[in-house]
């Protein structure tokens, strides 16, 4: 092949590849999924649980209610009995939160007085079969029973972005009382393994009446932060919150703000969770009044991240006023925004068929999904030309060194660095000296860090990918693609 048919067909073949990858990866699916997906994030529902069905006996079942959060809760949007019977709210604890990032909301049922009040069991409930199917069960580790309510209090949030929502379990007792500790149960590891055990900053051993908990993204980072509810700041007149963010390990608290249009509030008629109701991505604190309006009527209150908590919006429900101890889960909950998965050697498989060198590709992947996401590479479209950048480059060796060149600064790595030139801007970016030690440009520490450099320092392709336009790819990592193929819409 001439070099000018090669091109060519480089071309062609990207073009394939990202279509191929951006169909495998939703983007055809997004004129359906964007506006329900919007609708959802503009106003998460509310879920209420409860323990036992209306009818006592054999037909008692765990129920599942949701306040529709398209009508601002004037509207119930689904009543469900879920396929486990009936329960005691003394022995089981639920939370709402998506299990296995598919964007619907599951269930965790929690047996926190399970093996003769020994141990805790979790079993997850499908969102997507209305709570019939279990996604999981399983022994919590490492933390006995949690039957004691004083104690020990459980939220999901997404704290490793992986788009599962882990399980936090609230130790109001950590440190012979003292402190309050999170303990934080992976997703990603069907909960069998921690991501964190942390003690938490300001509050000190939580008396949870006063105190509640829950998580969510308040800085953008997709991690989630633990919000702690302050419901007798100031001596009881005001309720406030507390954030201590992923990003510091919850080690100190970034935000301390009183909630907008609260004044003390309690766990007995209070209940307080963490959703993003106005799509800016940051979670807004959702404080549930089950004794609203003189007892008659259940009402939410949110309060704003994005003006720090001091503006807000009160709506009464369609749910009339309910007793807490009886019926004591109530949360809101959306589906966020989520962050790009990680990209496997499977998924790569699938994509583009055949990838030589299976045994090396592993070994690279996880610094290239952490150089993507440093990168921004997490929409499909991104991704689907950054990869397929890098399948026509070495296919994904990180360690690939230009075959037949014997210039010292021949192509190396995933994105083939070349020419002294570029061994040296990208030594200059990254701090590391690539024009003393050209090989290091091939080895798995920096060869997805100079692929990062070179998409969104040395040139900025991105947006190029977000308007799709291979053809204005191509050209920026130097193929050079005829000008009236590349004039042709995507
Ligand atoms: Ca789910
Ligand atoms: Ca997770
Ligand atoms: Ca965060
Ligand atoms: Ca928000």
């Amino acid at each position: 092949m001439d070099a000018k048919a090669r091109r060519r067909s480089r071309t062609r073949r990207l073009r394939w590849l990202v279509a191929g990858l951006v169909v495998a990866s939703g983007v055809a699916g997004v004129g359906v999924a964007l506006p329900a997906a919007q609708a959802a994030v503009a106003e998460p529902d509310v879920f209420w649980v409860r323990p036992s069905g209306a009818s006592a006996g054999p037909d008692s079942k765990v129920e599942v209610h949701v306040l529709d959060g398209a009508s601002t809760y004037t509207k119930w949007q689904t009543h469900v009995a879920t396929s486990h019977a009936g329960v005691s709210p003394r022995e089981w604890r639920f939370v709402v939160g998506d299990a296995n990032g598919d964007d619907v909301a599951d269930l965790y049922m929690l047996s926190v007085a399970a093996g003769d009040n020994t141990r805790t069991d979790l079993h997850v409930y499908d969102g997507r079969t209305r709570f019939t199917t279990t996604l999981l069960n399983q022994v919590l580790p490492g933390i006995g029973a949690t039957s004691d309510a004083t104690r020990y209090q459980f939220f999901a949030a997404d704290m490793d972005a992986d788009g599962r929502d882990d399980l936090y379990a609230v130790d109001a007792r950590d440190n012979g009382g003292k402190n309050t500790a999170v303990h934080v149960f992976d997703a990603g590891d069907r909960f069998e393994s921690f991501l964190a055990h942390r003690r938490l900053p300001v509050v000190g051993g939580a008396d949870l009446q006063r105190w509640q908990f829950g998580g969510g993204d308040v800085d953008g980072d997709n991690r989630a932060d633990v919000y702690m509810i302050d419901g007798a700041d100031d001596g009881g007149k005001y309720t406030a919150v507390h954030i201590t963010p992923a990003s510091n390990g919850y080690t100190a608290a970034t935000i301390n703000r009183r909630l907008h249009g609260l004044a003390g509030t309690n766990a007995s008629r209070w209940r307080f969770s963490v959703a993003d109701q106005n799509g800016d991505g940051r979670g807004d604190v959702f404080g549930i009044d089950s004794q609203d309006n003189g007892g008659k009527d259940t009402a939410v209150h949110i309060a704003y991240a994005d003006t720090a908590f001091t503006t807000g919006t009160h709506r009464r429900t369609i749910l009339t006023a309910f007793d807490l101890a009886k019926n004591p889960t109530i949360t809101a909950w959306a589906p966020t925004q989520r962050p790009a998965r990680d990209v496997t050697l499977a998924e790569l498989q699938a994509i583009f068929g055949t990838i030589p060198n299976a045994d090396t590709v592993p070994r690279g992947l996880p610094s290239l999904n952490a150089q993507m996401r440093a990168a921004g590479i997490t929409t499909p479209r991104r991704k689907a030309a950054f990869l397929a950048t890098l399948r026509n480059e070495r296919v994904f060796k990180y360690n690939a060194v230009q075959g037949g060149a014997t210039s010292r600064y021949r192509g190396r790595g995933f994105i083939q660095l070349t020419g002294e030139a570029n061994y040296r801007s990208a030594g200059n970016s990254l701090n590391h000296d690539f024009v003393a030690h050209p090989d290091d440009a091939a080895s798995v520490d920096w060869s997805a860090a100079i692929a990062r450099w070179y998409w969104t320092v040395a040139r900025d392709i991105n947006p190029l990918a977000d308007r799709l336009d291979m053809g204005a790819v191509n050209k920026a990592i130097g193929y050079a693609p005829e000008a009236a193929e590349d004039a042709e819409p995507p």
